[in-house]
């Protein structure tokens, strides 16, 4: 994708619009070789994601990042690579774009600003278009919650999910994302319900989402993204639970319409 401003972001709200809810493939740099990133990126593309994250909690250098975005763009990959950075080592120049997250609910102010204000001159060098994520940690919340030093939402209390994702509304974030943690129990269906209806943003939801039932809850609940990391790392057969996890969301959003 070339750098047009807020092309991928456009891309993005275009694409929630005709589909109700969006796939991303997230691949972590850590776990996968740059090879098996730009096979796993090719399948994702043919069965349907739209678009490919890359970025990971723990272990991820710049260069590792590199490689395996230029792996993915070397392969003729048509949809954008967007990063997930887990830290300021997680930026490539190779991306199409960047989620600039902020871990809202984390008790360290570096995980809130001091990483965005390091990171964010970076961004500027590489011409990467950085679209605005409030990151929120429910659960157990996993390493992610663990290495960003937050305070996991628990789960039976949706309304302050909804609260921090209605104030990251009037901060004018773009995106809120709610991790319930890599591998780990995914977001209930009654949290992403009551997010999207209090803060009516655009919600992307992760974490431990590795059946097409849980892609079709959460799809089903409202989610306009959701991001499955794991399931794709250890599956034998790609192109099979790309097909289910697509299927999954396809049909929660028939449903959601059809109670609407
Ligand atoms: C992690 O939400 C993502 O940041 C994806 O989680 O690896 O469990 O799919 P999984």
């Amino acid at each position: 994708m070339s750098r047009e401003k807020s092309k991928v972001y456009s891309y993005l709200l275009e694409s929630i619009k005709k589909k109700g809810c969006i796939h991303f493939v997230l691949i972590d740099p850590e776990k996968t070789s740059p090879s098996e990133a730009s096979k796993i990126a090719l399948t994702a593309e043919n069965a349907g994601s739209t678009a490919i994250m890359v970025g990971g909690s723990l272990g991820v250098s710049e260069k590792m990042t590199d490689e395996v975005v230029l792996a993915i763009k070397r392969s003729g990959v048509g949809i954008p690579v967007i990063l997930f950075p887990g830290g300021i080592s997680g930026i490539s120049k190779y991306a199409d774009a960047i989620w600039f997250l902020s871990v809202l609910n984390t008790s360290s102010i570096y995980h809130i600003i001091g990483a965005q204000m390091q990171g964010a001159i970076i961004v500027k060098k590489y011409g990467l278009e950085a679209i605005s994520l409030a990151y929120l940690i429910l659960g157990k919340g996993g390493a992610a919650g663990y290495v960003s030093y937050s305070r996991p939402i628990p789960f039976d209390h949706p309304e302050l999910a909804a609260a921090y994702a209605l104030a990251a509304k009037y901060m004018g974030f773009k995106f809120v994302y709610l991790e319930g943690g890599s591998g780990g129990d995914p977001v209930p269906p009654a949290v992403i319900r009551l997010v999207k209806k209090i803060s009516e943003m655009p919600v992307i939801v992760g974490g431990g989402i590795k059946t097409r039932q849980l892609a079709y809850n959460a799809a089903r609940a409202g989610a306009d993204g959701i991001v499955t990391g794991t399931v794709i790392e250890e599956s034998q057969n790609l192109e099979s639970i790309l097909k289910e996890i697509l299927e999954g969301i396809q049909s929660g959003v028939k449903d959601r319409t059809k109670n609407q």
